[in-house]
C-alpha cells in the first residue's frame, strides 16, 4: 500500500488497483486558437501547469501504474455533440468551425490533439468524450473494469468542468478518488479553489486533494 499525505485524510493507495486520469490536455483548451480561448478565456492559466502534470505522469509510468488521457471530442459529423452544446451562447467559433488548429473539438483534428509535452504513449488509453464526464457514452467504466482499478487519481482541465464532473461520476460508480491539485488548473483560479474545497470537504464527500509530490512520493514508496 502506498499512504498519501492527502486531505481531508490519509489514503491508502493499492497501486496495482490504482491508475491516472488526465483529463482533456489539448491544445484546444491550452494553446491559442482553440475551443478554450474561443469561448473568451486566457489560455495562459492553464498552460501553467503543464511541467506538473508531466511529473505525476512520468511518475505513473515510473511507477507501472496505467496512465489514461481523455480527449473532449465530437464525430466529424456532430451526431454526438448536442445543439444544446453547439448553439449556447456566442463564442468567437462554435464547436465543429474551422479555426487557426482545424475544427474546434473534432476527432482528428490539430487542434483537439492532447499538447505535444505530454503525448500518451503507444501503449496508454486514449478515451475520446463527448461530455465533461469520461464515464459517459464512452468505453471508460468498461476498460477499468478490465483493468481490476478501485482508485483513481485526477488530473487536467479544467478543474471544474470535465475534472470536476468525472470525479462525482466515479465517486458515485464507487471508485475512491484522489485529485492532484497541482496538476489541475481552471480559466478561473476562484473556481479551482471552489472545487478543491469542495471535493474534501464533508469527510472527503467526494475524494482527496494532495499534491503531485505527495502522490508520486507515495507510488515511490
Ligand atoms: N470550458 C471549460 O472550462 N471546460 C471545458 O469546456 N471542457 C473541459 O473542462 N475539458
Amino acid at each position: 500500500m502506498a499512504v498519501i499525505h492527502a486531505d481531508p485524510f490519509d489514503i491508502d493507495l493499492d497501486p496495482a488497483k490504482t491508475a491516472l486520469i488526465v483529463i482533456d490536455m489539448q491544445r484546444d483548451f491550452i494553446e491559442p486558437g482553440g475551443f478554450g480561448e474561443s469561448l473568451g478565456n486566457n489560455v495562459a492559466l492553464l498552460q501553467a501547469i503543464v511541467p506538473t502534470v508531466g511529473k505525476l505522469i512520468a511518475g505513473f509510468r515510473a511507477a507501472g501504474v496505467p496512465v489514461i488521457h481523455t480527449m473532449e471530442c465530437h464525430k466529424p459529423d456532430l451526431s454526438d455533440c448536442p445543439p444544446s452544446k453547439r448553439e449556447r451562447g456566442s463564442p468567437s467559433l462554435r464547436i465543429g468551425d474551422e479555426g487557426p488548429m482545424g475544427r474546434l473539438l473534432i476527432s482528428g483534428e490539430p487542434g483537439t490533439a492532447i499538447i505535444d509535452a505530454l503525448a500518451p504513449l503507444a501503449s496508454e488509453i486514449v478515451i475520446e468524450k463527448p461530455g465533461k464526464g469520461a464515464f459517459y457514452a464512452t468505453e471508460l467504466g468498461d476498460v477499468l473494469k478490465k483493468l481490476g482499478t478501485k482508485q483513481l487519481v485526477f488530473a487536467g482541465v479544467t478543474t471544474e468542468v470535465c475534472v470536476q464532473t468525472t470525479m462525482r461520476e466515479a465517486n458515485d460508480r464507487g471508485f475512491d478518488v484522489v485529485l492532484a491539485v497541482d496538476a489541475t488548473e481552471s480559466y478561473f483560479p476562484e473556481f479551482k479553489a471552489a472545487t478543491v474545497a469542495m471535493v474534501r470537504a464533508q469527510g472527503a464527500i467526494v475524494g482527496w486533494t494532495a499534491s503531485t509530490d505527495q502522490v508520486v512520493g507515495a507510488l515511490r514508496g
